[in-house]
């Protein structure tokens, strides 16, 4: 009863941590547009192409040898569902982009499998953003986006690209895979812009 009366009141306390229109999930749904790709450790690489058309790569012994950090974060998927206080392990997106020369203010992310999404390279910037190959204490599941994700959690979750394989850096924005279907080039969940024109 306690259990059942404590579970019910966290439900109602922890409301105003939800943008509007969310619900809280317990469990972890697999939303993917396509078939899960099976990426082997030994295969996974990580490509930043600057403006000026540099790459910079990263293997996965690379990523490994990085300082990681274990950020826990709410996340908040477009269809609805808001999971709070997840953890994982991964490396900062600062840290990469240490290594990198740009002033460019727009990226595009790839994944393998051909997914996309875009986001301003500030949004990466000062702890907002991941490469992540840990969840909960275990290594990422294939279907969550393992070996590694990105994990962008103040942007709704579509941005989180699944086996993420690199991205592009540009002066100019160029909308991905969701943004050219109708969803919100940005995506601010506290903002609910879900949608083009949102
Ligand atoms: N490569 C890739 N990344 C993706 C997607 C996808 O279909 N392919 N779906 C996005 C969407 S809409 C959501 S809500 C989250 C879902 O992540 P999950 O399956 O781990 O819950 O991944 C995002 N990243
Ligand atoms: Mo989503």
């Amino acid at each position: 009863m306690s259990i059942v009366t404590r579970g019910f009141r966290g439900r109602r306390d922890s409301a105003p941590d939800l943008p509007p229109g969310q619900y809280l999930t317990r469990d972890f749904p697999v939303l993917s547009a396509g078939p899960t790709p099976r990426i082997t450790t030994d295969a996974w690489q990580f490509t930043i192409t600057t403006e000026a058309g540099a790459k910079h790569t990263w293997m996965w012994r690379d990523l490994q040898a990085l300082p990681s950090e274990q950020p826990t974060v709410d996340i908040h998927c477009v269809t609805k569902w808001s999971k709070l206080h997840t953890s994982w392990q991964g490396v900062s997106l600062d840290v990469l982009f240490d290594a990198v020369d740009t002033g460019a203010d727009y990226a595009v992310v790839h994944s393998y499998g051909g997914y996309t999404t875009n986001l301003p390279v500030e949004d990466m910037l000062d702890g907002k953003a991941w490469l992540v190959y840990g969840f909960e204490g275990e290594d990422l599941t294939p279907e969550h986006g393992g070996p590694v994700r990105l994990l962008v959690p103040h942007l709704y979750f579509w941005k989180s690209a699944k086996w993420v394989k690199g991205l592009d850096l540009s002066d100019h924005d160029e909308p991905g895979f969701w943004e050219t279907l109708g969803y919100h080039n940005y995506g601010d969940p506290w903002r609910e812009q879900r949608y083009t024109g949102d």
